[in-house]
């Protein structure tokens, strides 16, 4: 509302102006003096905090770098919504996001650059074979790192505090792939893998647990994560007449290779890790990929209770389904903003101590860490390739499921008591009931003996 054109002339000024123009004299007043405004509250001080991911952009890994990329997205978006105060200072979220290639030596001149930009911690590296020697560098400069998919155990194996995953190693992954091989009924394998550190650490825990199991080992072949044509060892392979073929390494290698089993005619069955484990293997692999099985840390998405609304949200904001590691990345840069709240602070050596101590009820677990920096509890599910989807099978250990069985009897033993209750409940109606009849039965027998 404008009171006048002239910012100078106060109402009351104009008031006199109009008593003067009207022929009266106006006696001065004592002006009352105008009540002080309230102080206006002092702004909070605002603060950046910057996040580092680094994953693949380009190059055949480029779909599950932005898988992970659109995971980060979605939750400092989600963290900036909700106005977060740490130390005194209103926080906001920036994504620096940085492309590795899943190549080793670029993975250490990303990490440098984000190093020398002064992020307060890093999600990523998507790779074992890029996170494991950028981790020495943040590790040199204090950075908290959360490798939300690096499952190659030497990355947290060697001793860096600043080093932390949110999924279950090659360690536990190896193991369970190779029993469940032989719980398949499976006796001979072949073993290729891409000599990445990923695959082939994969491949090594796999061929320790399945020889364990009683398989033998046909064949041991490799290959690279560039390759694209796999005829030269897949036709070795068939001559062994294997079961089972185990590929330690990625889906873009792996749909390849699961197709040209089928061209070359041969019979085995495919078995790989979280690597394959993806919609980017049954589109590359098409049809020959049907009937074949994978494994993937943690619990499949719609057993975990934030999972169905994790999904809903990426898939509406994205227009993209999940490839694979969208919700180890969402919770992993939430682990990390979780340990700043509770340190009240956001400088790397002040909320470093707080990430050890996490116990955070993420869309994927229940994530704490063990003394190494390594998730708690992981657990490992298979899963089958159906028509086109990845068909649940089961899951072998990791605190998750202990806990899931437990919440399941937990909501069992509920049901139960409330299905006693009900009963106890309808018997004291039928007792009542019945007491009412015997009542009314008397009244009728008193009453027609009286009228006899
Ligand atoms: N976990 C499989 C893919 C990422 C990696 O460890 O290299």
């Amino acid at each position: 509302m404008q009171f006048s054109r002239f910012p100078g002339i106060t109402l009351a000024l104009a008031a006199s102006i109009a008593l003067i123009g009207c022929g009266q004299k106006e006696e001065p007043k004592p002006q009352a003096a105008a009540p002080a405004a309230p102080a206006a509250p002092a702004p909070k001080p605002e603060m950046t905090v910057k996040v580092g991911h680094v994953a693949p952009m380009t190059g055949p890994q480029a779909h599950l770098g932005k898988d992970n990329e659109n995971g980060a997205k979605l939750a400092v978006e989600e963290l900036n919504a909700q106005g977060l105060e740490i130390g005194g200072a209103k926080v906001k979220f920036e994504l620096l996001a940085e492309d590795d290639q899943a190549d080793p030596k670029q993975g250490t001149i990303v990490a440098q650059k984000l190093v020398d930009a002064k992020v307060n911690g890093v999600i990523g590296h998507l790779n074992s074979g890029t996170t494991i020697p950028a981790s020495k560098l943040y590790a040199d400069a204090g950075i908290p790192q959360i490798s939300p998919s690096a499952t190659n155990p030497k990355y947290t194996q060697q001793g860096f505090a600043t080093a932390f995953r949110v999924m279950a190693n090659d360690i536990q992954q190896g193991k369970v792939l190779g029993e469940f091989a032989a719980k398949q009924g499976m006796k001979t394998v072949a073993i290729i893998d891409d000599r990445t550190a990923y695959g082939q650490g994969l491949a090594d825990e796999f061929r320790k647990s399945a020889e364990a199991a009683g398989l033998k080992v046909v064949a041991n072949e490799y290959t690279n994560d560039k390759a694209t044509d796999f005829k030269a060892i897949l036709t070795k392979i068939k001559s062994t007449k294997a079961d089972l073929v185990f590929y330690g390494g990625m889906d873009a290698q792996g749909g390849p290779l699961a197709k040209q089993m089928k061209e070359l005619g041969l019979k085995a069955k495919f078995l790989g890790g979280d690597g394959v484990c993806t919609p980017e293997f049954m589109k590359l692999g098409g049809p020959a990929t049907e009937g074949h099985y994978c494994s993937m840390p943690g619990v499949p998405l719609e057993k975990m209770a934030k999972g169905p609304e994790f999904k809903d949200k990426f898939t509406k904001k994205f227009n993209a389904e999940i490839q694979l590691y969208a919700p180890n990345v969402y919770d992993a840069v939430m682990v990390m903003a979780d340990a700043m709240k509770r340190a009240n602070s956001v400088e790397p050596a002040k909320y470093l101590p707080e990430v050890g101590k996490t116990s955070y009820e993420g869309v994927t677990a229940r994530i704490e860490f063990d003394e190494k920096g390594d998730l708690k509890g992981g657990a490992i599910s298979i899963y089958q390739y159906q028509g086109g989807q990845l068909a649940y099978v089961e899951t072998l250990g990791g605190a998750g499921v202990a806990e899931a069985v437990k919440e399941a009897a937990t909501a069992t033993g509920d049901a139960a008591k409330a299905v006693a209750g009900a009963a106890t409940e309808a018997a004291k109606d039928a007792v009542k009931d019945a007491a009412g009849a015997v009542k009314d039965a008397a009244e009728a027998t008193k009453a027609a003996v009286e009228k006899k």
